[in-house]
C-alpha cells in the first residue's frame, strides 16, 4: 500500500446532508440499509466522483433517487465504490444502499462485531467504511438517525432515544458528525443510573451499561463522569448537549474507550471497580479515561478533525485537558510526575528510535499506526507549552475564541494556532515547529559565578530523526528558580523562553543575595525546567552535591523528585559500570521519607527507582551497549541496599500507614497504601516473605493484595499464584493481572518460559486484546530482561505470537511490535536476532498493511 501525505489533502467532492440507518442485526449476517443525501460540495476539489469508502461489504443493492444502479453504473473495489460524476445528478440527490456484513466473524474489532454475544462498534479512524458504503473522512458530518432491529433488549445508537417497541429502537442525533463518531450497542444489558442538570438546567440522564452481575462496579465511573461534567463547564465553559450520555463496557475492544458522540464504549478495565477487584491506579485510569472521554465531547466531536495528520488537535487537547482535571482532583504535583513518567518511558522512547514522528505526521500508511503517545502526550505537552507562554487568562480566551470559531467544523492544526495567533498577539509560526519536527530536543545548561554575576548559558540541538536529518530550534519555555548552597531561595520561580540555538542570561547575583540575607555565594544551583516545563531532555551541569541541595530544598516538588532521580539513575549507572553507592543519597531519602509534611504518593514515586527501560536508554546515550541483564541484576542489588539503609524508616511507615478496612479510592487513602506497599515491597526484599505473607491474607482490597502477591512473586513464593487463582479465577479483569503479574515478576531467565507456560493456560484467550497484552506485554515491556534474554527466545515468542494476532486483529498486533523498535540500542548478536525475527513476519504470507508498516519502519 502507499503511503497518504498530509500534502496531498482534497477537500471531498460531496457533502452528506442526512443519514438515516436501519440495522437489521444478524450474527452472521447484519443488514444495514442507508439513506444519504448528499450535495454537491462547492469547495470540492476532486474530480465530482461520488467516492464511498467500503470494505468487507456485500453489496445487495443501490439506488440513487429511487432509481437502481446495475454494476455498470459504478466502480467497486475492496476499498469502496465510485459512481462516475456524469452519473450523478447536479446538486443534491438520495443515495440509498443495502449490505450485509458478518459482526460474528469480524475478529479485527473495527466495524461491527461482537463480544460475548453483544453488538458493539468501533469506527475510528475507518472502521465505518466496514459498516455501510460512507465517505468514512472526518471532514464530511452530518447528522444520523438510526433505527436499530434486533432481540437484545438494550438497543443503542448516538444522540437522544426516539420511539422504541420491542425489538426495536430508533435513535436521533442532532449533532453533525464524522462517521468515526457512529456508534451501535445492543445486548442484554443493565444499567446503573444517574442524572445530571447542567449549568443551563438541562437534564441529563446518564447510564453505564454492563453485563447483569456487573451493575454494583460502576459507582465510581459514574462519580468520575458526573464530577468531569461539572468541571468542564466551570473550567472551560463547555456543556453537555443532549438528554442522554450512555456509556458501555465491553470486554473485547482494542482501545481504552472511545469517544462516541453520546455513547462512549468502554473497554471494561476503565469501567468496572469494586475495591476487591480493582486497584488505587485502576480508580485513578478509571477516573481520568472517563474524564477524556467526556471531554472530547466538544474538543473531537463538537470541533473534530479535518483530516486525521490532525489528530493530536482533538487528542494533545484533550490528554491535557484530562491532566488538568486529574491535577485538580488529585495532588497536582504527583500528577505531573506521573505524567512525566509516562512521557519519558513511552514518547521519549519513541522518539529516540526508529518510529519517531511529528505530533502531526506528514505521511502514513495505517492510521491507526499514529494512535501514539507522540501525538497524545507529547500532543498534550506542547498544548502545555503554549498556556505557558501566553498564560492562562490568554489561554482560557483562546480557547473561548476557538469554541466560538469552530463549532460544529473540522479543524486544522493551522485554524488553531490562527485562533491564538489573534487572540494573543502573538507570531506562533516558530511554535508550530513542535508541530513538525520529530525528536526530543536536548537542553545543555553551564553556569558560572563571575563575581557578583551570574551566567548562565542555554543551548538547545534538536537531534536527527527519520527522514529529517536537519532541525530548527524550537520554543522551550523555561521555568527556574536559583538556590544557594544552604538551601536558601535566591530568586523566586521565574520563566525565560530560549528560542534560538543558545543563549547566555546574566544574573544580579549580590542584589539576589542581599534580597535573601546572605552573603555574596561563590556557588549557586539553578534548578531549571521546574514542573516540567517543556518536553526536552536536560543536561545541567550539577554536581552530586548540588542535586543533593534540590532534593532537600527546591521549592518545586517536581525538581525535589526529578534531582533524586536523576541521583539515582547517576549511581545504578556507576554501580554498572564498577562504581559504589553513595550513602549520602540513602540519608537524604530518608529524611524525605520521615517528612510527614510531603504527601505521601510523593514520598512514594520518591521510593521508586528508574526502569529497566531508563537505564538502559541512559546506557545507550551514554556511549554503552546496555546489557540487559545486568541491568536487571543491578537494579535488584540496588532496591536490597535501599531497603537495608532504610529500614527503619521504611518498617515505620509500613505501620504508620495503614489506612484500615474501610477502604477509599480517594487521593489520600490511595497515597498512604502506595508508601506502605512501597515499602512492604522493599522489606520483602531483605526481610523474607512473613510480611508480604500476612499482608495477603489481611488484604480486604485489590491494592494491597496484588501489592502482597508480587512481593511474594519476587521473594520466590511457590504457592500464591494458584491461591490467587483459585479466588478470582472467574473474574476476567483480576485474571488479567494474574497472567501479567507471573511474567513480570519471574527470574529473567525464566520469563519466556513463564510466559509460554500461561500460553497453554485455559483462560489466555489470546482473542481478547487484554489478555493478549497481559501476557504478551508482560514479557515485552514488564520484564525486559526476560524478553532481551541473551537466546533471544524473547524475541521469537513476540514475533510468532504477533504473526498468529495479526491475521485476527492486526491493530493490536501492530502495537505490540513497538517492543522492537529499541533494537539499536544493544549488541550485534541481539540485533541480529531482532533483525531475523522482523524478516520472518515481513516475510507472512497475507500480512495487515497494520503490521507491514510498523516492521518495515521498525526495520529502517
Ligand atoms: N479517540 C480514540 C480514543 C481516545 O483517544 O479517546
Ligand atoms: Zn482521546
Amino acid at each position: 500500500p502507499q503511503p497518504i501525505h498530509l500534502a496531498d489533502y482534497r477537500p471531498p467532492s460531496h457533502l452528506v446532508e442526512t443519514v438515516a440507518l436501519t440495522f437489521r442485526l444478524s450474527p452472521g449476517a447484519t443488514r444495514v440499509l442507508s439513506r444519504i443525501r448528499f450535495r454537491a460540495n462547492p469547495a470540492g476539489l476532486e474530480n465530482g466522483n461520488l467516492r464511498l469508502d467500503g470494505e468487507g461489504l456485500r453489496l445487495i443493492s443501490c439506488a440513487i433517487d429511487g432509481v437502481a444502479l446495475t454494476a455498470l453504473d459504478y466502480l467497486l473495489t475492496p476499498e469502496g465504490l465510485t459512481v462516475p460524476a456524469e452519473r450523478l445528478p447536479a446538486q443534491s440527490f438520495l443515495w440509498e444502499a443495502e449490505v450485509e456484513i458478518d459482526p460474528a466473524g469480524n475478529t479485527a474489532l473495527e466495524g461491527l462485531y461482537m463480544s460475548g454475544g453483544m453488538y458493539c462498534t468501533q469506527c475510528e479512524a475507518e472502521g465505518f467504511r466496514k459498516i455501510t458504503f460512507y465517505p468514512d473522512r472526518p471532514d464530511v458530518m452530518a447528522p444520523f438517525t438510526v433505527r436499530i432491529e434486533g432481540d437484545a433488549s438494550v438497543l443503542l445508537s448516538n444522540g437522544n432515544p426516539g420511539a422504541s417497541g420491542p425489538g426495536w429502537a430508533e435513535w436521533h442525533d442532532p449533532w453533525p458528525k464524522p462517521a468515526y463518531l457512529f456508534a451501535l450497542v445492543a445486548g442484554d444489558l443493565v444499567a446503573h443510573r444517574d442524572a445530571f442538570t447542567t449549568m443551563s438546567g438541562r437534564a441529563v440522564d446518564l447510564n453505564i451499561w454492563v453485563r447483569p452481575g456487573d451493575e454494583g462496579k460502576c459507582a465510581y465511573a459514574m462519580d468520575a463522569l458526573k464530577r468531569s461534567m461539572r468541571w468542564d463547564e466551570e473550567v472551560y465553559g463547555r456543556e453537555y448537549d443532549l438528554d442522554v450520555f450512555n456509556i458501555v463496557a465491553v470486554d473485547d475492544f482494542n482501545m481504552g474507550a472511545m469517544e462516541n458522540k453520546g455513547l462512549n464504549i468502554f473497554n471494561s478495565k476503565y469501567v468496572l471497580a469494586s475495591p476487591e477487584t480493582a486497584t488505587d491506579r485502576d480508580y485513578d485510569f478509571i477516573e481520568s479515561i472517563v474524564a477524556h472521554e467526556y471531554f472530547h465531547n466538544w474538543t473531537g466531536n463538537r470541533i473534530t478533525c479535518r483530516d486525521w495528520f490532525q489528530l493530536c488537535l482533538k487528542e494533545g487537547l484533550t490528554v491535557f485537558r484530562d491532566q488538568q482535571f486529574s491535577a485538580d482532583t488529585r495532588s497536582a504535583a504527583v500528577q505531573r510526575i506521573e505524567d512525566v513518567l509516562q512521557l519519558r518511558a513511552r514518547q521519549f522512547r519513541e522518539d529516540a528510535g526508529p518510529l519517531a514522528h511529528n505530533v502531526r505526521p506528514d505521511s502514513y500508511v495505517e492510521i491507526n499506526n499514529f494512535y501514539t503517545a507522540t501525538v497524545y502526550e507529547k500532543g498534550a505537552e506542547v498544548i502545555g507549552m503554549l498556556k505557558r507562554i501566553v498564560g492562562a487568562q490568554e489561554y482560557r480566551a483562546a480557547l473561548d475564541e476557538y469554541f466560538r470559531r469552530h463549532d460544529g467544523q473540522a479543524c486544522t492544526i493551522e485554524d488553531w494556532l490562527a485562533v491564538f495567533q489573534d487572540v494573543t498577539g502573538r507570531d506562533l509560526s516558530q511554535f508550530k515547529r513542535w508541530y513538525t519536527q520529530a525528536g526530543t530536543p536536548r537542553l545543555t545548561a553551564e553556569w558560572q559565578v563571575a563575581g557578583d554575576r551570574l551566567h548562565l548559558r542555554l543551548a538547545q540541538v534538536v537531534p536527527p530523526t527519520p527522514d529529517q536529518p536537519l532541525k530548527e530550534p524550537v520554543v522551550i519555555p523555561i521555568a527556574m528558580g536559583l538556590l544557594a548552597a544552604d538551601g536558601t531561595e535566591l530568586l523566586p520561580e521565574t520563566h525565560v523562553i530560549l528560542d534560538s540555538r543558545e543563549t547566555v542570561l546574566d544574573f544580579d547575583l549580590a542584589k539576589m543575595a542581599a534580597q535573601a540575607g546572605i552573603a555574596l555565594p561563590d556557588r549557586v544551583i539553578p534548578s531549571l525546567l521546574r514542573g516540567f516545563s517543556a518536553p526536552v531532555i536536560l543536561d545541567a551541569a550539577l554536581t552530586r552535591a548540588d542535586r543533593l541541595v534540590l532534593l532537600a530544598h527546591d521549592p518545586d516538588p517536581f525538581n525535589r523528585w526529578e534531582a533524586g532521580r536523576s541521583l539515582m539513575r547517576e549511581t545504578l549507572m556507576g554501580m554498572l559500570t564498577g562504581g559504589a553507592r553513595d550513602p549520602a543519597l540513602f540519608d537524604a531519602l530518608g529524611r524525605l521519607l520521615a517528612d510527614e509534611r510531603l504527601d505521601a504518593a510523593f514520598r512514594a514515586l520518591c521510593l521508586a527507582l528508574p526502569s529497566e527501560d531508563d537505564l538502559a536508554q541512559a546506557a545507550h546515550d551514554g556511549g554503552l551497549v546496555p546489557d540487559p541483564t545486568a541491568i536487571h541484576a543491578t537494579r535488584k542489588a540496588f532496591q536490597s541496599a535501599m531497603a537495608s539503609a532504610l529500614h527503619g524508616p521504611l518498617a515505620a511507615l509500613y505501620d504508620a500507614k495503614d489506612p484500615g478496612p474501610d477502604y477509599s479510592p480517594d487521593a489520600a487513602q490511595a497515597a498512604d497504601r502506595a508508601l506502605r506497599n512501597a515499602a512492604l515491597a522493599l522489606l520483602t526484599r531483605i526481610e523474607g516473605p512473613d510480611r508480604a505473607r500476612a499482608h495477603y491474607d489481611a488484604a480486604t482490597n485489590m491494592t494491597d493484595e496484588i501489592a502482597a502477591f508480587t512481593a511474594l512473586l519476587e521473594a520466590g513464593d511457590t504457592d500464591v499464584a494458584q491461591r490467587f487463582h483459585d479466588r478470582w479465577k472467574d473474574d476476567r479483569l483480576v485474571m488479567d493481572k494474574w497472567f501479567m503479574a507471573q511474567i513480570t515478576h519471574a527470574a529473567p531467565d525464566r520469563a519466556v518460559a513463564t510466559a509460554r507456560a500461561l500460553t497453554d493456560h485455559p483462560l489466555f484467550d489470546w482473542t481478547n486484546p487484554n489478555r493478549f497484552r497481559s501476557v504478551i506485554g508482560g514479557l515485552t515491556a514488564g520484564n525486559p530482561a526476560g524478553f532481551h534474554d541473551p537466546s533471544g527466545a524473547g524475541y521469537a515468542f513476540l514475533a510468532d505470537w504477533l504473526i498468529r494476532l495479526d491475521a485476527k486483529n492486526p491493530q493490536t498486533a501492530a502495537r505490540m511490535s513497538t517492543a522492537y523498535e529499541t533494537w539499536a540500542r544493544y549488541d550485534a548478536d541481539r540485533q541480529d536476532m531482532i533483525r531475523a525475527e522482523l524478516d520472518r513476519i515481513a516475510a507472512t504470507e497475507g500480512l495487515s498493511r497494520d503490521l507491514s508498516e510498523m516492521v518495515g519502519r521498525i526495520r529502517g
